[in-house]
């Protein structure tokens, strides 16, 4: 008989009922506070979608392809605080995934990724959708383990979400054959122990605030958990107190800003604006962030951007608790509670007349509600956006940390479902809206509160400016390459078709008018806003 000794008194299962392993580990996973599993299940993945029923705490969340599972799972995380799980459809639903796993693995979210497998008697008869799955699962996962054994399937889910926590979060890949699904296991496991942020000592601590109290040039460089109001009213007062720069990373994974939250400038995107703004600095006192690099090489220009003769200090790398350390130093150089420099409360006026990128980023200024959580994968045309909302009321603004587009859709509709009663703005680039766009179908079947502004400028314009940075010499052909207005995307039908009322904008005036309604509807709706390219 199993032992179910450590089961919870509101199991759905009651005691004596043996448990396969997939009811095993869903309920090991909610009793460990992951009660969220998005994901796009295949035939090795049926006796988790059946134990669905029998543990009704998890909250499961269909996607239609898995690159929009992944992405929600690290938008929910970023915002719970707290890892969600994922569920894909072995090696090729892994590979479909990727993207988005590569993009939360960059933003230290903490992931459960559950990759379903064979039966592991299957495998040896290379049937059509076997594959190395843990070599495909290699470069996003921190920490990867082949569940083989039933008895042992609900341990190994407890470890996994204490793997995801990390610190810092990273994900945390199970792969789970069909046959441990199926099997009698031995029950649920307790909940494991989470690991906190590790503390800053006080000699790093008591190092950083002589470098600060010298009076020679220096910058905070901040990111992951100190981009949270705590850590940014921390590194104001420093700032402030010191007379350092505060620059944040380029594309932090959370940031909270607007009026009453301390500002802070992020480091620029092009390199010569990066190395403008880090120019002279003397000590880069990295706190939870890499170095700074230019994303990209390009003939002749430099992949470091740390200005010559400037020397890096870390304060805290991702993982440590660098509220408290930037707490500490600000303490050790007497930086007044106080001195934190707020953002002032200001609306940008409705704007009129052509719709661009300032008069679009003008009508999200006017109106973005307060506690909104802005997902920006908005691009070059949406560019003005944050400089128009730095004064509106407080909200989240959550980046794309890796760079591999296709974030924002997905993110926002994991963002929306771990905050309920918050208001999601998505800043969607129409080419990078066009890889997860299945996403609104999700939105829709969970009711989420998701406003999407297509930015829809019908090009690939940051890839035109980037062919003339790289040096190339683009012919008409290259230019096609980079063009998406043959044939124009409709997304007032493409939203229409899968239930999410949609309207078109080509006016600022329209715009403004169809943003405030979009804002004021429950549910999700979409506002495609047509643009000229920026660039
Ligand atoms: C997964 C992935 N594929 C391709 C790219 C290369 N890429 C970078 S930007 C871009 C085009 C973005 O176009 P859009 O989203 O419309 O924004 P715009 O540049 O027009 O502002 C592409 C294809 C990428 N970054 N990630």
């Amino acid at each position: 008989m199993n032992d179910h000794t450590s089961m919870n008194e509101d199991m759905t299962l009651s005691e004596n009922e043996p448990m396969n392993g997939a009811q095993a580990l869903i309920r090991t996973l909610v009793d460990s506070g992951v009660d969220t599993c998005f994901m796009n299940p295949g035939t090795s993945e049926m006796h988790f979608v059946a134990a669905l029923d029998d543990v009704p705490e998890m909250h499961s969340v269909l996607a239609l392809f898995e690159g929009v599972a992944t992405g929600a799972a690290d938008g929910y995380a970023r915002m719970a605080g707290r890892p969600a799980a994922v569920l894909l459809h072995l090696g090729p639903g892994l590979g479909n995934g990727l993207a988005n796993l590569h993009n939360a693995r960059r933003a230290h979210t903490p992931i459960v990724n559950i990759v379903g497998d064979h039966a592991t008697y299957h495998a040896k008869y290379d049937a059509p959708l076997q594959s190395d799955i843990v070599s495909i699962a290699k470069g996003v996962s921190g920490w990867i383990r082949s569940s083989t054994d039933p008895t042992a399937v609900a341990q190994d889910a407890a470890d996994s979400v204490a793997a995801a926590y990390g610190p810092p979060g990273q994900v945390a890949t199970l792969v789970l054959p069909a046959d441990v699904c199926w099997s009698d296991s031995d029950g649920p496991v307790p909940a494991p122990t989470i690991t906190p942020p590790r503390t800053v000592d006080a000699d790093t601590i008591e190092q950083i605030a002589a470098i600060l109290r010298s009076g020679e040039p220096a910058a905070l460089f901040i990111g992951g958990s100190a981009c949270m109001e705590p850590g940014l009213v921390a590194s104001s007062r420093i700032a402030a107190t010191a007379g350092a720069q505060l620059i944040s990373e380029t594309f932090p994974a959370r940031l909270q800003r607007g009026a009453g939250i301390p500002t802070v400038d992020r480091l620029g995107y092009l390199a010569e604006f990066a190395q403008a703004q880090l120019d002279g600095v003397e000590h880069l006192i990295l706190v939870e962030a890499a170095s700074p690099v230019s994303f990209f090489a390009y003939p002749d220009k430099a992949s470091d951007l740390v200005p010559d003769g400037c020397t890096v200090h870390v304060l805290a790398a991702p993982g440590d608790d660098s509220t408290a350390a930037l707490e500490a130093v600000a303490d050790a150089i007497d930086a007044p509670a106080d001195a934190a420099v707020l953002a002032a409360p200001f609306r940008t006026d409705r704007p009129s007349g052509a719709l661009n990128a300032e008069t679009f980023a003008a009508a999200i200024g006017a109106l973005l509600p307060e506690d909104a959580i802005v997902v920006d994968e908005g691009n070059t045309a949406g560019l003005f956006v944050a400089g128009f909302t730095a004064g509106a009321p407080a909200h989240d603004w959550l980046c794309l940390t890796g760079g591999a587009i296709g974030y924002g859709m997905p993110v926002a509709t994991g963002a929306a479902v771990a905050s309920p009663g918050r208001r999601v703005v998505n800043l969607q680039a129409d080419g990078s809206a066009m890889y997860t766009i299945q996403s609104l179908w999700t939105q829709v079947r969970e009711g989420l509160d998701v406003t999407t502004l297509i930015l829809n400028n019908q090009s690939y314009a940051i890839l035109n400016m980037e062919l003339s940075r790289v040096g190339a010499n683009p012919g008409p052909k290259a230019l096609e390459m980079l063009d998406l207005s043959n044939p124009t995307m409709d997304f007032v039908s493409i939203a229409a078709g899968m239930g999410v009322p949609a309207t078109r904008a080509t006016t600022a005036e329209e715009f403004t008018e169809q943003l405030e309604r979009a804002l004021a509807t429950p549910g999700p709706n979409l506002v495609e806003a047509i643009l000229p390219p920026t660039l």
